[in-house]
Order: C-alpha cells, then structure tokens, then sequence
C-alpha cells in the first residue's frame, strides 16, 4: 500500500508539473502567436472620406493611368510610393476573343479584364473612374457603370454607386488585408455587366512582404464568355447562356488558347509566382499545372493562409490565390483548369521551361 501510495504521488507531481509547463506554453507562446497575428492586422482603416460626384470630363488621354496599374500577364513590381492615384475609365471597346469572334464589350480601362492594381498592405488607393461610354456611340449605346473593389472596407452605397455616362466618381481606400482580390462592375444587372467584360484584379502584398523571393511572377485571371453570333454575322452577349451557365469561352486573361499560341517563358528550376484571380462570373477554376506541384499556395492570396504541395487550387467565382512552384526540368509544361470542359473552352496555356534545372529552392 506504501509503495502504490507512493507512485500515486509521484503521478500527481508528475501531472502537476506538466499542467504548469502547458499553462506556460499557453501563456507565452500563443500569445506570441496572437501578438504576432494582431500586428500584421493592426491599424487598419476602415471606411473613407464621402465619394464625389461630378460631370467633369476625364483628365487622361489614356484609358487607364497610374503607375500601381499594369497589364496581365507581365504584372509589374510593387511601385515604392504608398499612396497611389489610379485612374481607370469605363470604355465601350470592340475586342476581339478568337478568330472571328469580335464583340462591343464595356470595360475598365478598354482591356478585358481590366488592369492589375498592385499596391502594398496599408497603402491608399485615391481612385478616380470617369464613364467615357459617352464618347463611344458608334461601338454601344451608353450606360451607367460602377466599381467593387473586393479588397477595399467602404460603404458599397457610396463608394460603388452608379456613374453615368459622361460623370466622374473619385473615393480612397486603404488596403487592410493581403490578397488577391477581384474588381468588378456592380450596377444591374451585375451579371450583365460583367459578361459584358467589367472585370478585373487587384494585388496587396503583405506589409512585410512576402516570405518568398519568386524568380518570375504572372498574373492569371480566369473569366468567361457568354457569346451568340447574330444574323449579321456579329457576336454579342448571351444573358440566357449566362443564366444557364453555359460558356461560349473560359479563358486565361481574356483569350482561349493564348498562352497554348505564344507560351509562357520561364526557366527550368526558378522559382514561379502567379497571382491567380478566377473573375468568373460564374464557374469555378480547378487550376493545375501539369508536371509540377505547387510548392506553395496562399489561398486569397495572403500568405497567413498557406497549404503546401498541393496539385490543383479550387477557386469559386471571385476567389484569388498565390501559387508558387518550380518547373523540375527543361520542357512544355501545360496548365489548365482541370474542370476539362473549360479545357476545351479555352482554358488551357502552356510554359516553356528553358535551360538547365537550377539548384533546389
Ligand atoms: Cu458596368
């Protein structure tokens, strides 16, 4: 009886110990952990100055103006300033999808999708859009627009209200969170207006960076296309294919095929960072790159958010993610949204991997 008395006892120091060791542990390192995560959040802003409203004509000749802005796939680094003034102008633009297939689309910027905004976690963005659809008659009649930015904390009743043709809408934000994060169109019916092309993608980076260094980037928005070709041999926007989500395309930054065309170009080894952005409207991206893992994703785009080694990321409409990966070795190395009806839709790009593998990463 002793003896078992005894080992009862030792169980109980034993436990003891161990309780106050977890409570420690508790104590300290997840309040690091807390402490760590608040700081990367912290200071954030949230809402903005009142949105103006004006008949001012655009200040620009060009569709698009800022030096945080760029066109997709060869996004442009991150710009040193930490308040960016970015114009982007709805325009009636014909563009071209395929051979043949030409269509009046209403975009931001006159590209489809529109340009990539870079900027830094807690930078301000002074936003100036004017509705050039006015001077546009002879590709569409006019109409009212707007702009959702995804990564912006604003009053959508402000800062996302209707711009008429020929008007001028000016409001900030500030980027709170890391991301990759989609811009659309939100004037009704919205889904009109973004298979008319009013999509694009916005990019913050982390405060403190990323916690890799990436030898290559490219920005990938997925969308799609709702097209019916009319009597007169035009194309023109199909709401009801829309409705029944039945895409006429599904393409890799506005075009089926274009990277099957003219690929990628990387090299073997180097270590490759795409900002994916699946705009929809409204299927979802299973995007794969074939011969290859990704090393790294961060899901939204924000890197608190990591998986590793994964094969394919499932984006639903309007989700972002970074993806990271090296292509082991010389060759053509094909990615694709592995839902293959969009394969076959267009949603398929090739990278051609150059040269010797480089040491591992
Ligand atoms: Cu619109």
């Amino acid at each position: 009886m002793t003896r078992c008395n005894c080992t009862n006892r030792h169980l109980w120091v034993l436990l003891g110990i161990t309780g106050l060791a977890l409570s420690l542990w508790v104590l300290t390192g997840c309040n690091r952990d807390a402490h760590a995560s608040k700081a990367t959040y912290e200071n954030q802003i949230l809402g903005s100055p009142k949105a103006t409203l004006s008949m001012a004509p655009s200040t620009s000749r060009l569709p698009f103006d800022g030096p945080a802005l760029s066109l997709a796939p060869d996004v442009k680094p991150l710009v040193k300033a930490r308040e960016h003034q970015v114009r982007i102008d709805c325009m009636h633009s014909m563009i071209q999808v395929d051979d043949g297939v030409s269509f009046a689309a209403w975009t931001f910027g006159g590209t489809l999708p529109g340009p990539v905004l870079r900027v830094k976690q807690g930078d301000n963005v002074h936003f100036t859009m004017t509705n050039r659809s006015d001077k546009t008659m002879a590709v569409s009649p006019p109409s009212p627009h707007s702009i959702d930015f995804h990564a912006a904390m604003i009053n959508p009743h402000d800062k996302y209200q209707e711009v008429v043709p020929g008007a001028t809408i000016q409001f900030d934000w500030t980027a709170n969170y890391p991301g990759v994060f989609m811009y659309h169109c939100g004037s009704p019916a919205i889904l009109q207006h973004m298979i008319y092309g009013m999509v694009g993608m916005t990019i913050v980076e982390p405060k403190d960076g990323y916690p890799t260094e990436a030898d290559k980037e490219f920005a990938i928005i997925q969308n799609e296309y709702y097209l019916t070709k009319l009597d007169d041999g035009t194309w023109t926007t199909d709401m009801q294919a829309a409705l029944d989500k039945n895409a006429t395309y599904v393409c890799f930054n506005g075009k089926p095929r274009q990277y099957v065309n003219n690929p990628l170009k990387v090299k073997a080894g180097e270590r490759i960072r795409l900002f994916l952005s699946n705009v929809g409207p409204c299927g979802t991206s299973s995007f794969h790159v074939v011969g290859t893992l990704f090393d790294r994703v961060w899901f939204d785009g924000n890197p608190d958010n990591e998986m590793r080694g994964m094969q394919t990321v499932l984006l639903g409409a309007s989700s972002g993610a970074i993806v990271e990966f090296v292509l082991p070795e010389e060759g053509t190395y094909p990615f694709v949204d592995h839902e293959f009806a969009d394969v076959e839709k267009g949603a398929v790009g090739l990278f051609v991997a150059e040269g010797q593998a480089l040491a591992s990463k």
